[in-house]
């Protein structure tokens, strides 16, 4: 999964209810591709380039885990949305909605049919002048100017004018924020990493990892799960206790909210499938010491996932040691979760299906699974 870059985008439209247009390609934009951070004020502008109607044009900010060539694709899809003809013809023409990228952080991309940075930006002051209004001080990484400097510079020297209205930044106001510590569970392979990482870069939360790469016991226990499987759970939990105890103890001011991708109970529900009647029961009594100690979320979510797709998943991420994980484990474990999701009476435990969701790829189903969690919510 890709970390959010930060993708301007110019809006135009001089066909039609031209404002509302703008407005409803914005949320297209915020379900399709990403946060919207920033929005410009509208202008009027004289058709530029051509003689046609008025346009009204303005620039946004959103923040993407797509790429440069997903995002192109997905805009030109909102285009035609809106009613987008396209011609043969290289002349200019009337349109319902044009949406160009104008910079993608620094990249400096030229391929067929997509250019970035957007190569007459610098010649038209109805793209520089809503791009002034919000990223003034980005440096163009060809030009190696500013924004303002190239406003100050170009040779455009067509009126714009400001209309009154404002276009809306498109957002929900999550109840979920309002938790202090939420923890994502599910089987392996459920997407839990990638779920709390997009949650903990979306809405400002700390994000605590479960640390398992360093956990030397985890291949060789895959290779004989007799002999290692005491000390790997052993290790399991004093990694994850230590993790947690330290983690969620250091406050950070500039967090909303903790998110982590496990929890400690984890340790004993794995426990219980791998380890013997006599060994599990002294882990249970060392568990139980830890547990009172630490902090216990205030929403615990389980994302469930079918046995086809988890093993789709663990194949596709590739890590060597689970690749013989086989469907009768995975199934044990996932009725191990829902035995002790059973059992849970003071916490507050929300059972998701995600199974035949994609909410890496999908951003529709990403907000849909935000949703769901936000409607259980009382
Ligand atoms: N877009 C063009 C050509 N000319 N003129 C104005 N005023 N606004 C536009 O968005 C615009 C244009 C090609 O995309
Ligand atoms: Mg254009
Ligand atoms: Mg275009």
């Amino acid at each position: 999964m890709n970390s959010p870059k930060i993708v301007y985008i110019a809006l135009g439209s001089n066909v039609g209810e031209r404002f509302s247009i703008l407005q409803a390609s914005v949320n297209r934009i915020f379900e399709e591709i990403g946060e919207v951070t920033k929005v410009s004020k509208v202008y009027e502008t004289p058709a530029w380039g051509f003689e046609g109607n008025a346009f009204l044009n303005a620039c946004i900010a959103v923040s993407t885990r797509f790429t440069p060539k997903k995002v192109l694709k997905k805009l030109l899809k909102i285009e035609k949305e809106f009613g987008r003809l396209r011609s043969d013809s290289k002349d200019y023409q009337n349109r319902s909605l044009d949406l160009d990228i104008l910079f993608f952080e620094e990249e400096v991309i030229e391929a067929e049919g997509l250019l970035i940075p957007h190569p007459q930006m610098q010649k038209r002051r109805f793209v520089l002048q809503p791009l002034a209004d919000i990223a003034a001080r980005e440096i163009h990484p060809k030009l190696k100017l500013t924004v303002r400097e190239l406003l100050s510079q170009t040779e455009d020297t067509s009126g714009l004018s400001e209309i009154g209205d404002e276009l809306k930044i498109p957002s929900k106001q999550y109840r979920f924020r309002k938790c202090s510590y939420i923890a994502v569970e599910g089987n392996i392979g459920a997407g839990k990493t990638s779920f709390s990482t997009m949650v903990s870069q979306d809405f400002n939360a700390k994000l605590i990892l479960e640390r398992f790469k360093d956990n030397p016991f985890l291949p060789k226990f895959y290779e004989n799960q007799e002999r290692y499987a005491f000390p790997l759970e052993m290790s399991f939990l004093a990694d994850r206790y230590q993790q947690l105890a330290d983690d969620l103890a250091q406050y950070d001011l500039f967090k909303d909210f903790v998110i982590s991708d496990y929890d400690v109970f984890k340790s004993l529900i794995f426990a219980k499938i791998t380890l013997h009647e006599d060994e599990y029961s002294l882990y249970h009594k060392l568990f139980h010491l830890m547990y009172k100690e630490l902090v216990k979320p205030d929403l615990y979510i389980y994302l469930y996932q079918n046995t086809d797709r988890l093993l789709e998943n663990i194949k596709t991420r590739g890590r060597d040691y689970e690749q013989n994980i086989q469907p009768e484990y995975l199934m044990e474990i996932n009725k191990s979760y829902l035995n002790f999701i059973k059992s849970q009476t003071n916490m507050k435990v929300q059972v998701i299906d995600i199974s035949g969701k994609d909410f890496v790829n999908k951003r529709a189903d990403y907000l849909a699974l935000l949703e769901e969690i936000d409607n259980h919510l009382d």
